[in-house]
C-alpha cells in the first residue's frame, strides 16, 4: 500500500479547544491551553505516526479581531499554516452559538478551497447537540462533521480513522520519532507563560511574553533554567511580582512543577521581570520575542 501523509490544520476562535485537542489526539502536552482567550500564538506542529501513514496537526492561534500587531501576526499565522494544509477542521464551542469570529473563520475555510470539516467540541457541556448545530452546519458547506469532547477525549476516534483514510499520498515530512516540531527552550517559555495566564486578570495575560535566556543541565538530574517575562508598563510589572514576590513564586513554583514532569528530574527555574513598552506593537521586539512576521 502506498504511504499516506498530509496536512491536517486546526483552526477556530479563541478558547475553542484547538490546543486541547491536539494535546489528546497526541496523548502528550505540546501546546499549552488555558481558560483565557488568545492562549496559543505561534504555528504549533504535532505529529501522529502509523506505519504506512503520518497526520502533521497543526495547532494555530484563535482567529479573532486584533488590536495590536501581535494579533495581526497572530490571524496571518493562522490563516497562512491553513492555507498550506490538505485539509481545515474548524473548531467551534457547541455549547455557545456562532459569533462574528466563527463566520469569519468559516467564510475564509471556505474560499481557501480546502476540504473543511466541523468539528463541534465541547459536547461535555450540552445535552443534546443536534438542538443547537444548525446554525454552525449553516456556516458553510462542511465535507463532514464531527461532535467532541477534547477535555473528556470523546469521538476523538472517529474523527481521527477518518482523517487517516483522507490523507493523500506522500512521503513522510517528519522522521517517525518527532512528535512535534518546536524547540525545547519555545516548551519551557511555553510553560511559564501558560502559568502567567492561568494566575493574572485583565490586561496582563495579553501583555506578556516570555523568553528563556538560559538552560543548562547542571547535573544528571537537573536542569536550570533562567526565563524573562517581559511586560507593557511598570504597573503590571508590580502585578506580576506581587507582595513580597508572591505572585512570581506562584508562577514559578507551578510551572516548576510541569517542567519537572516534562524532564523528569530536578528542575531550577530562575524567573525576571522586565518592562518593554508597547512590544506587542513593535516588529524588532516582536521578532526578539517570538513572533516575527510569518511571511518574513
Ligand atoms: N468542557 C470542556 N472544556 C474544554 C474542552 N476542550 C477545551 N476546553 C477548555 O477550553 C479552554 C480553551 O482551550 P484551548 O485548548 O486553550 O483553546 P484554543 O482554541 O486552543 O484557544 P486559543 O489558543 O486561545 O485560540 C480551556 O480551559 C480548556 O480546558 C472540552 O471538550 N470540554
Ligand atoms: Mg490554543
Amino acid at each position: 500500500m502506498a504511504y499516506k501523509s498530509g496536512f491536517v490544520a486546526l483552526v477556530g476562535r479563541p478558547n475553542v479547544g484547538k490546543s486541547t485537542l491536539l494535546n489528546a489526539l497526541l496523548g502528550r502536552k505540546v501546546a499549552i491551553a488555558t481558560n483565557k482567550p488568545q492562549t496559543t500564538r505561534n504555528r504549533i506542529v504535532g505529529i501522529l505516526h502509523r506505519p504506512e501513514a503520518q497526520i502533521v496537526l497543526v495547532d494555530t492561534p484563535g482567529i479573532h479581531r486584533a488590536e495590536h500587531k501581535l494579533g495581526e501576526r497572530m490571524n496571518k499565522t493562522a490563516r497562512l499554516s491553513a492555507k498550506d494544509a490538505d485539509l481545515i477542521w474548524h473548531l467551534v464551542d457547541i455549547s455557545r452559538p456562532p459569533n462574528q469570529e466563527d463566520r469569519w473563520v468559516a467564510r475564509f475555510c471556505r474560499e481557501s478551497g480546502i476540504p473543511t470539516w466541523l468539528i463541534m467540541n465541547k459536547a461535555d457541556l450540552v445535552d443534546h447537540v443536534k438542538e443547537r448545530w444548525d446554525p454552525y452546519r449553516e456556516l458553510m458547506p462542511y465535507q463532514n462533521q464531527f461532535v467532541v469532547s477534547a477535555a473528556r477525549e470523546t469521538g476523538l476516534e472517529a474523527l481521527v480513522s477518518q482523517a487517516w483514510e483522507s490523507m493523500p499520498e506522500g512521503m513522510p515530512y517528519y522522521p517517525e520519532d518527532m512528535v512535534t516540531d518546536q524547540s525545547e527552550d519555545f516548551y519551557v517559555a511555553e510553560v511559564v507563560r501558560e502559568q502567567v495566564l492561568e494566575l493574572t486578570r485583565e490586561e496582563i495575560p495579553y501583555s506578556i511574553a516570555v523568553v528563556v535566556d538560559e538552560r543548562i543541565q547542571r547535573r544528571p538530574d537537573l536542569t536550570y533554567v533562567r526565563a524573562t517575562i517581559y511586560v507593557e508598563r511598570e504597573g503590571q510589572k508590580g502585578i506580576l511580582i506581587g507582595d513580597g514576590g508572591k505572585m512570581l513564586k506562584d508562577i514559578g513554583r507551578r510551572a516548576r512543577t510541569d517542567l519537572e514532569a516534562y524532564y523528569a528530574h530536578q528542575v531550577f527555574l530562575d524567573l525576571w521581570v522586565k518592562t518593554r513598552e508597547r512590544w506587542r506593537d513593535q516588529d524588532a521586539w516582536l521578532k526578539r520575542l517570538g513572533y516575527a512576521d510569518p511571511e518574513r
